[in-house]
């Protein structure tokens, strides 16, 4: 290896610690199981209500971020459920929600909630779109906030993640731990693209670094299921740059709850400027990969 890769263990503990769970005590008089159960009654209801009202033809109700950056009538009618049930349900927490306006706390817990995670899937009728509830303590930002506990529902075929804060992370009654393979060159890899064509172009040119160094690489369109893949084995590593704090807050709880490392490069935590999952020695490599590739940068640097 060339001294540019020599790799440094990472401190597997504080990120790990750090980014899913966040490693934050568990606020007094908080029972994460209870709030596991509840994240995922939510996620269920609202997952049958996107599956009961899917239109053959599903129109765009408006873009976003970018032309190609879509949100439906059934994304805002999924978190309006989940709004609705949480002002009952859990009236002192605050929410932060991809389609609407953040909503106040008094308790200290946020809800994230993401009410179609894997958008362009549903448009598009691709099947492999989730609802993804978690709830948080402290600031409502993947480096700061310490998760409690989230839920991801698969909408098409039901299968259901959960896991609460050092409870463990289960699919549908079975434990989940990650795989722990044995070399890079071995692992198959999630990753996803921006809705950004110059932030596509830069993740291509990563892809060019990672690709001949990895198994193979699956795109499959929902980071909060690609996550909870990792976390049962059917993926071995993942990372993505651009994610929003719906998109990681239930399924990087449930991977790190399954044993993965959760993190970003240069020793930060996941956040939008880069997440990254997965069980060490591999991960590590995968990290200082990503970093030599200036995976975390926007391709104006020159690779280092
Ligand atoms: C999606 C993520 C996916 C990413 C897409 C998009 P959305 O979230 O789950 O991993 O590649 O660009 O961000 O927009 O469907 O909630």
């Amino acid at each position: 290896m060339t001294p540019r890769e020599t790799p440094r263990t990472l401190d597997h503990r504080t990120a790990g610690e750090a980014a899913g769970g966040g490693g934050g005590p568990v606020p007094d008089g908080v029972d994460v199981e209870e709030l596991r159960a509840l994240a995922r009654s939510l996620a269920c209801e609202a997952g049958t209500l996107v599956r009961e009202g899917r239109p053959e033809r599903v129109e765009v109700a408006a873009t976003k971020s970018s032309a190609v950056d879509p949100v439906t009538a059934m994304d805002r009618a999924s978190e309006e459920l989940l709004r609705a049930r949480l002002a009952v349900e859990r009236p002192d927490d605050a929410i932060l929600g991809e389609e609407g306006d953040d909503v106040p706390g008094t308790s200290g817990l946020t809800w994230v909630l993401d009410p179609i995670d894997g958008t362009v899937n549903y448009l598009y009728g691709v099947a492999s779109y989730a609802v993804s509830v978690a709830v948080v303590a402290g600031p409502p930002d993947p480096e700061r906030w310490t998760a409690l506990a989230g839920c991801v529902h698969s909408v098409v075929d039901g299968r259901t993640w959960t896991a609460a804060l050092g409870g463990g992370a289960e699919r549908d009654g079975r434990a989940l731990h990650v795989s722990r393979p044995a070399s890079l060159a071995g692992s198959l890899v999630g990753t996803g693209f921006g809705y950004s064509a110059e932030r596509r172009a830069h993740q291509a040119q990563v892809l060019t670094s990672v690709l001949p160094r990895v198994r193979d690489i699956r795109r499959l369109g929902a980071a909060a299921i690609d996550l909870c893949l990792l976390a049962e084995g059917a993926l071995d590593l993942y990372y993505e740059r651009g994610l929003n704090p719906w998109d990681v807050g239930a399924g990087g709880l449930v991977a790190t709850e399954a044993g993965a490392w959760l993190g970003g490069l240069r020793g930060r935590r996941a956040s939008s400027t880069m997440t990254v999952a997965g069980a060490g020695p591999v991960v590590d490599e995968l990290v200082h990969l990503l970093e030599a590739a200036d995976a975390d940068g926007d391709g104006r640097a020159a690779p280092r």
